[in-house]
């Protein structure tokens, strides 16, 4: 395979030296925001948004400006409702080569969003320090090895090929976890490495993804760093009919009362707006 090298790209790894910059923002003893950036043409949220990379590396620096801590950068939209065309490795690196050298360069720590093992690779050796594999390591059999030999850590998302109304989505979420990990472990990841998240919206219908944040305190039995991604998603059209970018204010419930139950990382879109609610929300919860 062709390897795509950004201009200026830095064969620096996120583990050398100091200590892992999630690590340190998981003591911060605040919820850590993760800002969304998608290079892509048809992302379900902000679909041909920021696809032009001058848009893009904006878009990123106001997300930092705005409270991000991390910035998760996907090239491949996952179109959790389905329709996602699949894009291929070197497809995607070509989206990511003109954007990623910029991102990497506004100070906070990147996360790469993918599914493929070479694509996480490329982005990890080029600075990014967290892996984001929505089919928690399930999907592309290198991913694991890929991900232990840089020591990064990586977001474990919970995800099927189909919903299936009829399952109790919990145990699933739970089982998928359990393979994850057992993966994880032969691969040679540490397991404080390794964030969980329900995957909102993936293989769940819209019932199924709010029991899933109703029910997220449960997961907290595996003693990880739990991250929600439940911005702009499609349960809260069930709930209150919005089009995706009119979707702010289910985000920020969802997220806030993510929080609440414990999970550590919110991902959303909306960073200044999640930024303030969780400020005042946390003000309130300080003055009880
Ligand atoms: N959701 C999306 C993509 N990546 N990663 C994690 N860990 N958790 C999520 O909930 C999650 C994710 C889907 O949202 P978006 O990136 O806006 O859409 P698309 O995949 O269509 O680009």
């Amino acid at each position: 395979m062709s390897q795509v090298h950004p201009p200026g790209f830095k064969a620096t790894r996120a583990t050398d030296g100091a200590q892992q910059p999630l690590a340190r923002l998981l003591t911060l003893g605040r919820p850590v925001v993760m800002g969304v950036l998608n290079v892509t043409p048809d992302s379900f949220s902000d679909g041909g948004h920021f696809f032009d990379p001058e848009r893009a590396i904006a878009h990123a620096r106001q997300l930092v400006a705005e409270g991000a801590d991390i910035l998760d950068i996907g090239a491949e939209s996952t179109r959790p409702y389905g329709g996602a065309v699949a894009v291929s490795a070197d497809e995607e690196m070509r989206r990511l080569a003109p954007i990623l050298p910029a991102v990497l360069d506004l100070g906070i720590p990147v996360s790469i969003d993918t599914m493929k093992a070479s694509v996480a690779a490329w982005a990890l050796d080029a600075g990014a320090a967290i892996a984001n594999d929505v089919w928690g390591l399930q999907r592309d059999p290198d991913m694991a090895r890929e991900v232990a030999a840089r020591g990064v850590p990586v977001i474990v998302m919970h995800n099927r090929e189909a919903a299936d109304p009829a399952i109790d989505i919990m145990a699933d979420i739970a089982a998928f976890f359990s393979r994850s990990l057992a993966m994880a472990e032969r691969a040679g990841i540490a397991r404080d490495r390794i964030v969980l998240d329900p995957g909102i919206g993936f293989g769940k219908t819209p019932e199924q993804s709010i029991i899933a944040l109703a029910r997220l305190a449960e997961l907290k039995s595996f003693g990880l760093p739990l991250l929600v991604g439940a911005s702009r998603k499609r349960f809260i059209d069930l709930v209150s009919p919005a089009p995706p970018d009119r979707r702010v204010g289910g985000s920020i419930a969802s997220h806030l009362i993510a929080v609440a139950s414990g999970a550590a990382i919110v991902r959303v879109h909306d960073v200044a707006e999640t930024v303030q609610a969780l400020r005042v929300a946390a003000a309130i919860e300080g003055a009880k």
